[in-house]
């Protein structure tokens, strides 16, 4: 018999889940950021946490608690919207799931099922921010992070981080390919494929990594060619958008959504890192590229796109904003779908062409105060003449 304990939680969620979203007041000409997260622990489906059988779990326990849901994939798809999220579950351990919505920003719904990946790589341990591609050779490509224990340290926290690739044509039945080699990167996080071919090729972006944390002598956001998607190998990484001193950037950075293309270029939603006496700080930024050559940059503006507000602040790993998901509809109405302090999923609206005029026309870091405040005063001139002061 089903725990009379469940009607009352399971009214409580169906109000959470079917709660309309609105944009929040807070205006700045870029992107719209909503009130409410788009996915929380609390949107997690009762039947994957507790036994509902009464006689089995007669004090209605948690029996497989979940801790969080935050990075994910997304991509718009016949009309919806549908998110890869990163689930964490209470004993630590991070999995896939998807959640789909008709109209992007509210009532995400998790389908019956989290995704079990074909268990092919038996020293992985944890896995976590899928990239979703709709790539042209016709498959949806999900790539991940696969991180296993570093066999080579006794340090129990050392870790080794890799590529992982999965394909789909339906997000339902995934195939797993081998793992991405970096045949000059000991390490790799945060990997993202290109829609396209590159040269008659498979394109990625990686964040070539000396270790499990630091990025060492990885310079930035890297882009490398493979012949092969089913053994996918990168001999040479070239550098996009590299790191700088003083700037969001400075300690590291990471590809975030799988670059949108427009007729000015590719568009890209990253995230920087920086170190402060708090801890790490992560912001989401944008850039673009150059439509045939995509790892060459052509505009990178100044400053974060998002970075944590209000209640974002705190979390799990507080003072975080991080983007793997973007959807873009076929009206050019684009959802950036983030997370805060690796805890909650939320989502901002803005349009492509937004972003793109965001991009072209935001100056650019001048990298020194002097000049910074030069640049400010060239806007403040052009207003108060236009004020007529
Ligand atoms: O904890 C913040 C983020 O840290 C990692 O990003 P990076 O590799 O750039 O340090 C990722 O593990 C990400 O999942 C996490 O949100």
């Amino acid at each position: 018999m089903i725990h009379p304990r469940y009607e009352q939680e399971l009214q409580k969620q169906e109000a959470l889940i079917t709660r309309k979203n609105i944009v929040s007041d807070d205006y700045n000409g870029i992107y719209d950021r909503f009130v409410y997260p788009v996915l929380t622990r609390e949107h997690i489906p009762l039947f994957w946490k507790y036994d509902l059988d009464q006689e089995t779990n007669p004090h209605f326990m948690e029996r497989l608690g979940v801790n969080a849901a935050f990075n994910a994939g997304a991509i718009y798809l016949n009309g919806k919207y549908y998110v890869v999220a990163r689930l964490e579950g209470s004993d630590r351990k991070s999995f896939f799931a998807v959640a789909e919505s008709d109209n992007g920003v509210d009532n995400f719904r998790f389908w019956d099922y989290p995704i079990l990946l074909p268990d092919t790589c038996p020293e992985e341990t944890n896995v976590y921010d899928m990239r979703l591609t709709q790539h042209e050779d016709g498959w949806i490509y999900g790539v991940f992070c696969s991180e296993s224990k570093d066999p080579e340290n006794a340090d129990l926290s050392a870790a080794v981080a890799a590529a992982g690739i999965v394909r789909t044509k339906d997000l339902k039945t995934w195939e797993r390919l081998p793992n991405l080699v970096t045949l000059r990167s000991p390490q790799q996080r945060n990997v993202c494929l290109h829609p396209t071919f590159v040269n008659g090729k498979y394109a990625f972006y990686t964040r070539p990594m000396d270790g499990f944390i630091e990025t060492g002598s990885g310079s930035g956001i890297g882009f490398g060619l493979c012949e092969d998607i089913t053994h996918a190998v990168i001999d040479e990484e070239i550098m996009t958008s590299i790191r700088k001193y003083h700037t969001i950037t400075e300690a590291k950075n990471g590809a975030g959504a799988t670059p949108i293309k427009t007729d000015k270029g590719w568009l890209h939603i990253a995230h920087g890192v920086r170190n402060t006496a708090a801890g790490l700080r992560y912001v989401i930024y944008c850039f673009m590229t150059d439509l045939e050559k995509p790892w060459l940059v052509t505009y990178e503006p100044g400053g974060f796109l998002i970075g944590p507000k209000g209640q974002e602040r705190v979390g799990d790993v507080s003072n975080v904003t991080f983007t793997n998901g973007a959807a873009v509809n076929e009206n050019g109405r684009l959802l950036i779908y983030y997370a805060s302090s690796d805890t909650r999923l939320h989502v901002a609206e803005t349009t492509v062409d937004k972003l793109v005029d965001y991009c072209i026309n935001t100056p650019t870091d001048p990298l020194r105060s002097v000049d910074c405040v030069k640049q400010r005063c060239e806007l403040i001139k052009k207003n108060l003449e236009l004020l007529g002061r």
